[in-house]
């Protein structure tokens, strides 16, 4: 039977308001395909936001939503989950949100382990704005802020991460959007930080200007230009030239900031 959307919907907010051919839908489905399948309940549920196109998901979805300020998600998510570590928090962002105005947030949040999950929109633009260059357009790239191309390199996203401590590291595509709901829900289950690097597209302001074909072209590129990282392992480094490594990259276990902040509460109340 296919599965059934309405029951995580709010239909007052819908029809969305995304472009057609915009992917954030389908990273928005996966998530809640996640959520189902690790079977949380709505009202423990809290999806938290920033601004931006990824940002309004949290409009359409029938959990408790907070709907915060440019790059703030994971602040006003720390807060949610430090006042009651049993709620499940989860922030999705754009690339822009999450790596550019928030980027300070992220990197923290990262390396205290708390345990929230991450799911990075990452469509290589800002696309509400109207398609500025964000921390992870490609090298050479046309953005409205780059017209002769982006000087800039990208964010890895999953090693920024990694380097900075998260402990459950993932990247999936709007393509493999059965992977990615799987990764979104280890890292759901995860005791711990995840991030989800969830490579979508924004055919309108990013796709037009780099002639990166229709909607579907953008988004069959992901099929032919990414490799699993099993895969990869035998493949030779001229056949891994310029494709992209998706599946879990780390999945560690480590004290968890909640549980070590509570430690610490009980000291200072001499226990
Ligand atoms: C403090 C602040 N600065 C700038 C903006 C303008 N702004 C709104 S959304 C956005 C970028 C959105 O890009 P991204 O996070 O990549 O998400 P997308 O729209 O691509 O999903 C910006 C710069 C704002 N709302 N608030
Ligand atoms: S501007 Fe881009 S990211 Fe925003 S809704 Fe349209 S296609 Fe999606």
């Amino acid at each position: 039977m296919a599965f059934n959307y309405d029951q995580y919907m709010r239909p007052g907010k819908l029809p969305h308001i995304w472009c057609p051919g915009c992917a954030h839908g389908t990273v928005m489905k996966a998530i809640i395909r996640a959520i189902d399948r690790v079977g949380l309940e709505k009202d423990r549920t809290v999806i938290v936001s920033g601004i931006g196109c990824a940002s309004r998901m949290p409009g359409y979805v029938d959990f408790n939503t907070l709907h915060t300020t440019h790059g703030r998600s994971l602040a006003f998510a720390t807060g949610v989950k430090m006042a009651d570590p049993s709620l499940n928090v989860i922030c999705v962002a754009g690339d822009g949100d999450s790596l550019a105005i928030g980027g300070n947030h992220f990197i923290h949040a990262c390396r205290r382990n708390i345990d929230i999950t991450m799911i990075v929109f990452n469509n290589n633009i800002y696309g509400m704005t109207g398609g500025q260059f964000s921390p992870t357009t490609p090298h050479g790239r046309l953005a409205s802020t780059t017209p002769y191309g982006n000087p800039d390199y990208a964010f890895d996203v999953a090693e920024l991460s990694m380097g900075a401590g998260a402990t459950y590291v993932s990247r999936g595509t709007v393509y493999h959007a059965v992977p990615l709901e799987r990764q979104i829900a280890d890292g759901i289950t995860h005791n711990g930080f995840s991030v989800i690097d969830a490579l979508c597209t924004c055919p309108t302001t990013y796709g037009r200007r780099n002639k990166l074909g229709s909607p579907i072209d953008m988004i069959l590129w992901f099929k032919d230009n990414t490799v699993g990282i099993k895969a990869a392992q035998k493949l030779s480094p001229e056949e891994m030239e310029g494709k992209i490594l998706t599946g879990v990259f780390r999945n560690d276990i480590k004290p968890e900031y909640c549980e070590e902040y509570q430690k610490i509460v009980e000291m200072a109340q001499g226990g």
